[in-house]
């Protein structure tokens, strides 16, 4: 058996940079770090005469997760303006509360109507 008698102050991955420096190479890896903030939407609910006050709110607890104090202010603000603001999100959190909404409205044979729009 051959035993190493000497190691050069070198490693043996260091590259032509010199000791320090070996996970430089490649692809260069600090660029700029992604700042941009996601889009936000703004969920809408419609008002209609036929869907009840307490379902709305029921919603506007049990989906966006209003107390009932808020829920009730804004079930009255679409009630009396024809529509209101239940939240402002990403894209994909505002799409699955709309779905939310329409599918338990759908199911609770009521004509209540949500949607969104860019902020
Ligand atoms: N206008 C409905 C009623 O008088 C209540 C209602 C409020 C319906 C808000 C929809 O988005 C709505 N029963």
């Amino acid at each position: 058996m051959i035993e190493p008698t000497h190691m050069s102050s070198k490693s043996n991955n260091d590259d032509e940079r010199g000791p320090g420096r070996d996970n430089e190479r490649g692809v260069a890896t600090k660029t700029r770090p992604k700042t941009k903030k996601p889009s936000q939407y703004r969920v809408l609910l419609l008002n209609d005469d036929y869907t009840p006050m307490e379902f709305v709110v029921g919603l506007l607890m049990g989906v966006f997760k209003k107390t009932q104090e808020e829920a009730t202010k804004i079930m009255l603000d679409v009630h009396q303006n024809g529509i209101g603001v239940c939240g402002i999100y990403t894209f994909e959190v505002a799409e699955t509360k709309v779905a939310q909404v329409l599918d338990a409205a759908k199911r609770g044979d009521h004509p209540l109507k949500c949607t969104l729009e860019k902020a």
